[in-house]
């Protein structure tokens, strides 16, 4: 009898003992739920994700975030932006992206899928707090027409080195880049007296994204149809924000083990582990229904020479990693 209790009690430690040694990890998808295009950012010691809704266009009325301090367990903050405060939103509230400036927390979002002459396209919201409540800043849209052939959707805004905010933009297969004004209510020429320039790289369809690593600028898009397994994420590198961006290929894309159409991403560097997370949104392998995307998250590696390695999508995710 004891030898068996003393077997026992070996094999019990063991199971604790590989159990504390495994780290937690994030798994994928991050939180439950249909989400897309999500945005990651940093604030502070918090992690936080802006996604999508992804529900047919006529639900898209509200926006969730999510935090996190470790990239392992999130916190979900329920509508933080609803049509109560948008007054021209009819539908497809669409991909989030947040940038905070003195102390307040912008984020823009782009609605009512629009299209020429209609009402609708990108706009902006403000709060004192990243969870929230938003109201909108204009009470119009920020940019409302077609110009240069680009959709006025997926916005990112960008903060260079020399304190400009830059906003790209743009669907239907055309990127634009403005300079923004002080106050995000609307944008500042070029020196040629353009206010948007077109800078659409490859085979770029929408979700730009930029972010620099070494005094270089990474640009970064999605390619093919989001609702089909060709969806992927390529990128180009400029040693400045506005290009040329010259297309050094696809990093991200529909993996038949793990998941299908990933893409409309975003990154995140934590610069205590020196670590960088791409945040981006995959369909579950089997699925049908164009809507189910599902928000993930996985490292970003370099090689030497500051290429972006093909990311490895995972069913674990990521490990906890504070960032203080
Ligand atoms: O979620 C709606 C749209 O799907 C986004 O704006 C596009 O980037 C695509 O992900």
């Amino acid at each position: 009898m004891k030898k068996i209790l003393r077997s026992i009690a070996v094999v019990l430690f063991a199971v604790v003992a590989v159990s504390c040694t495994e780290a937690k990890r994030s798994g994928n998808p991050i939180v439950e739920g249909w989400y897309a295009d999500p945005e990651g950012v940093i604030f502070g010691d918090t992690y936080w994700v802006y996604p999508t809704w992804s529900k047919p266009f006529k639900e898209q009325l509200h926006f969730d975030a999510f935090s996190s301090k470790d990239l392992v367990t999130w916190q979900k903050h329920e509508r933080i932006i609803d049509q109560s405060s948008i007054s021209w939103l009819t539908h497809a509230l669409w991909a989030p992206s947040i940038i905070e400036k003195e102390g307040k927390y912008y984020l823009m979002f782009s609605c009512n899928n629009v299209r020429e002459g209609e009402v609708g396209g990108i706009g902006v919201a403000v709060a004192d707090n990243p969870a929230g409540p938003f109201k909108d800043h204009l009470g119009k849209p920020l940019i409302n027409d077609i110009i240069n052939g680009a959709q006025p959707i997926d916005q990112f805004v960008f903060k260079d080195t020399d304190g400009t905010y830059y906003m790209y933009y743009g669907g239907w297969k055309h990127c634009n880049v403005g300079k923004l004004n002080d106050d995000f209510t609307g944008f500042v020429p070029f020196e040629n007296g353009e206010v948007f320039k077109e800078i659409t790289p490859g085979e770029y369809v929408e979700g730009p994204f930029m972010f620099i690593k070494d005094g270089k600028y990474y640009f970064m898009w999605s390619e093919g149809k989001w609702r089909k397994d060709n969806y992927r994420v390529a990128y180009a590198i400029a040693d400045n924000p506005l290009g040329p961006f010259e297309s050094r290929g696809v990093i991200l894309q529909t993996d038949k083990e793990i998941g299908t159409g990933a893409g409309h991403h975003s990154v995140m560097h934590n610069p205590r582990s020196g670590k960088y997370y791409i945040v981006y949104h995959r369909h579950p392998l089997g699925s049908t229904d164009g809507d189910d995307r599902r928000t993930c998250i996985d490292e970003l590696h370099f090689d030497a020479e500051g290429n972006i390695l093909p990311v490895k999508m995972t069913f674990e995710g990521v490990e906890a990693d504070p960032l203080k």
